[in-house]
């Protein structure tokens, strides 16, 4: 059995994580990691307070080599958040950066990044849960999806052979790790190819540029802002220019975004789809020239098929990296898959002629993306009923040149209007500060049909 991190076994001279203060070695990871995990022993889950920093890979591979299931932590998390999170997913302890202030009464360990340990042989089979990941849903607090070591490692090879990624690869990006984009692709992903991976804090033209990554990953949002300043510094795209991919992913990169880059840098944009339940479905190939507006093809060893008779449908999806299940939530599990056992993606989208998934829109129009985030505006719509100046309210996203989508939330006061400040950083305390809304109007009434229900479809969008 290959292990998940074999390079841990047998360290390469290469430095395996690179963070603006800090690197470490394989031999160092190797070290730091398997002191901590000896700490781990025995646990079943633990949180991890999710800092964009390189305790938080250090203790995602702790955990990894203890075999105990972690729970990356949004640092950010909210009051009401948190307590679910905490309560849903049971962690015996929390792990954290040395003097960062880790949430809820759990007993801490901090990562000591000069502890000095020996990587145990044997770890636990790939049925073992590795991780459990929130995710929002249409209705209802986030769930925790569990995903196995044998998931991981399924799909991080699949990624490999589309976008021939080796131990030679510098992947750069500078994504949040409490979500399997930054934490699972961008962190576990280069330290099982043996590779490194540069955390740049912030996606930045001038330290991208510098930091000749072959390899490059960020939601829609940062290739934006990148396009922006790639187009005022043209010393720096020809830099980035020099990479070998740049991928993007968890929501669609326009087409206007994607010409743009090509333009500045001359390479194109590889997209892949995929979801936190589900891991990644689909890329577009290092190989082929990739077609604007698709995600790509089904990476090997997943299926996808478009329900219904139609030139589109539903995004139906099996294979080797779905989730097991969300924590807790046997109802919900089984309302994600289908009569035969596939996992309904709520995603809609269509086959090109050539072969690729062409994704059109989303059952649900309750889920919103905001900058690569998924947020369900019923969380939000809770949230803001739970203020005393909140008699009813209604969250939409709205298209939006940045983030995707722009949460605006419509609210009927009680007397008289809160203030819009007041009522968004409301949110951001109770929840996150990313599933704030950018704006609050205020109504005297919210549209609704003959039975009382909220025509979210009348809200206005301008
Ligand atoms: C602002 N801030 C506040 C408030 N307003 N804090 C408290 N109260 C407020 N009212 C703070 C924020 O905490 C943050 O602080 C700063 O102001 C800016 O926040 P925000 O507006 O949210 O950031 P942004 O500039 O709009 O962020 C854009 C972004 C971000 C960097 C693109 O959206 C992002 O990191 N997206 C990545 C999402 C992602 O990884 N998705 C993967 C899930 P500070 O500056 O200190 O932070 S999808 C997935 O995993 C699947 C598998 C897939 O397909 O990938
Ligand atoms: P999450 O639940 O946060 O993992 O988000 C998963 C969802 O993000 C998918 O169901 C899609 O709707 C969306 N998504 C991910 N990647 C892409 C992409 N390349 N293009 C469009 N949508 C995407």
């Amino acid at each position: 059995m290959t292990p998940l991190l074999p390079a841990l076994l047998d360290p390469p001279d290469r430095v395996a994580l690179r963070f603006p203060d800090r690197e470490l070695t394989y031999s160092e990871l190797a070290s730091a990691a398997a002191a901590l995990a000896v700490q781990l022993a025995g646990r079943t889950r633990v949180a991890l307070h999710a800092t964009p920093t390189i305790h938080t890979a250090v203790g995602i591979v702790a955990a990894l080599l203890a075999g105990v299931t972690a729970v990356p932590l949004n640092p950010k998390l909210g009051e009401r958040e948190l307590a679910h999170v905490l309560s849903d997913s049971a962690p015996e302890l929390v792990l954290a950066a040395p003097g960062a202030p880790a949430p809820g009464d759990l007993p801490r360990v901090d990562v000591d990044l000069d502890a000095t340990g020996t990587v145990p042989g044997d770890e636990p089979p790939p049925t073992a849960p590795a991780l459990v990941v929130y995710t929002s849903g249409t209705t209802g607090p986030p769930k925790g999806a569990v995903l196995s070591r044998g998931a991981v490692a399924a799909n991080l090879d699949a990624l490999a052979e589309a976008w021939e990624w080796t131990a030679d690869d510098l992947l750069a990006h500078a994504l949040p790790l409490f979500h399997v984009h930054g934490l699972v692709l961008g962190v576990l992903g280069p330290l099982r190819r043996g590779g490194t991976l540069h955390h740049l804090g912030a996606l930045e033209a001038g330290t991208l540029a510098a930091s000749g990554a072959t390899l490059v990953f960020g939601v829609p949002t940062q290739y934006h802002r990148l396009a922006d300043q790639l187009e005022a510094d043209p010393e720096a795209a020809a830099a980035v220019g020099r990479s070998r991919l740049l991928v993007s992913g968890s929501a669609a990169l326009t087409a206007v975004d994607h010409a743009r880059l090509q333009k500045a840098t001359g390479l194109a944009v590889r997209e892949r789809y995929g979801m936190t339940e589900t891991l990644i479905l689909t890329a577009a190939r290092a190989s082929d020239e990739p077609e604007t507006g698709t995600v790509g093809k089904p990476l090997t060893g997943t299926e996808v098929r478009i329900a219904g008779d139609g030139d589109m449908g539903a995004v139906e999806v099996r294979g080797p990296s779905l989730f097991d299940g969300y924590l807790n939530r046997p109802d919900a599990t089984a309302a994600a898959r289908t009569a035969d056992g596939w996992f309904a993606t709520g995603d809609i989208g269509r086959w090109t002629a050539s072969g690729a998934l062409a994704l059109v829109g989303r059952s649900a129009t309750d889920l919103i993306k905001s900058g690569g985030y998924k947020i369900g505006a019923g969380e939000i719509e809770n949230a803001l009923l739970e203020h005393a100046g909140v008699a009813e309210a209604a969250v939409i996203g709205v298209p939006d040149e940045d983030l995707g989508e722009r949460i605006v939330a419509f609210v009927v006061p009680v007397g008289e209007a809160p203030g819009e400040r007041e009522l968004i950083d409301h949110v951001a305390a109770l929840l996150a500060p990313h599933k704030r809304p950018r704006q609050v109007r205020f109504a005297d009434a919210l549209p609704r049909n003959d039975m009382g229900k909220v025509v979210k479809a009348r809200l206005p969008r301008e």
